[in-house]
């Protein structure tokens, strides 16, 4: 009988602990992580390109949480709860998978990224460059070609090497994709009877940095005529 009125008093007391812990939140019950935000910055990549990924995550009862990470492809470096992903080489959706644990519990979160081509160089196309021979006074040339580009051109220009191998650089403006530029060939001064030739060449960069440079042309200024030889006789 005593027995049995211990083990009563047993239950009660167990009952009224789990209450207390249940209700009051203070002590013995566990409470689940919660996810509050998952980002990918940024969230639309190029092939092979990278995102942060950042879990934001808390715990009500202040416990140390536990990061792991997943994705559909693509590779994950680093660990907690900022971690860095590297897209594969195809473009479309990939989803990275967050689970926050505080050892009992856990929360999911996750994000889908899109990985696109990547930006590819600008083109550079019927690149000319007129009058092409000058006499030995030299002159004004225009320059000009068709530059496009899928992302954006940033800067396009003319560089023009020396035949002492110092080069110029001449900006282009344009009109939608016909960029121009004028640069005038100097005087043939040289005592030798040598032409001088310049090699002309178009470089042009996207706003992804992805840069074109194009075959060289060449501008010839000739040298002075030599006076007519009299014949001797
Ligand atoms: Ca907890
Ligand atoms: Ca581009």
């Amino acid at each position: 009988m005593r027995t049995l009125f211990s083990i009563v008093i047993g239950i009660i007391c167990t009952s009224f602990l789990l209450g207390c812990g249940g209700g009051g939140g203070d002590s013995g019950a566990n409470d689940p992580p919660s996810i509050t935000q998952l980002t990918a910055i940024p969230q639309t990549v190029a092939v092979n390109g990278f995102s942060t990924v950042t879990c934001s995550a808390s715990d009500p009862d202040g416990d140390q949480l536990a990061y792991n990470w997943s994705a559909t492809a693509g590779l994950i470096t680093g660990s907690g709860a900022s971690i860095n992903w590297q897209a594969p080489g195809t473009i479309g959706n990939q989803t990275i998978y967050c689970t926050v644990s505080d050892g009992a519990l856990a929360a999911n979160a996750n994000i889908i990224v899109t990985v696109t081509e990547a930006s590819s160089a600008p083109q550079i196309t019927n690149f000319q460059v007129n009058p092409q021979t000058f006499d030995f006074h030299g002159g004004e040339m225009q320059i000009q070609a068709t530059i496009t580009d899928d992302t954006g051109i940033q800067q396009a220009g003319v560089k023009v090497t020396y035949p002492d191998s110092s080069v110029v650089s001449v900006d282009m403006s344009h009109v939608g994709s016909l960029y121009s530029a004028d640069w005038t060939a100097p005087v043939n001064a040289r005592a030798d009877g040598q032409n001088m030739t310049y090699s002309l060449k178009i470089v042009a960069r996207d706003i992804n940095g992805n840069e074109t440079t194009s075959t060289n042309t060449i501008a010839t200024v000739f040298a002075p005529e030599d006076p007519p030889i009299v014949p001797p006789w």
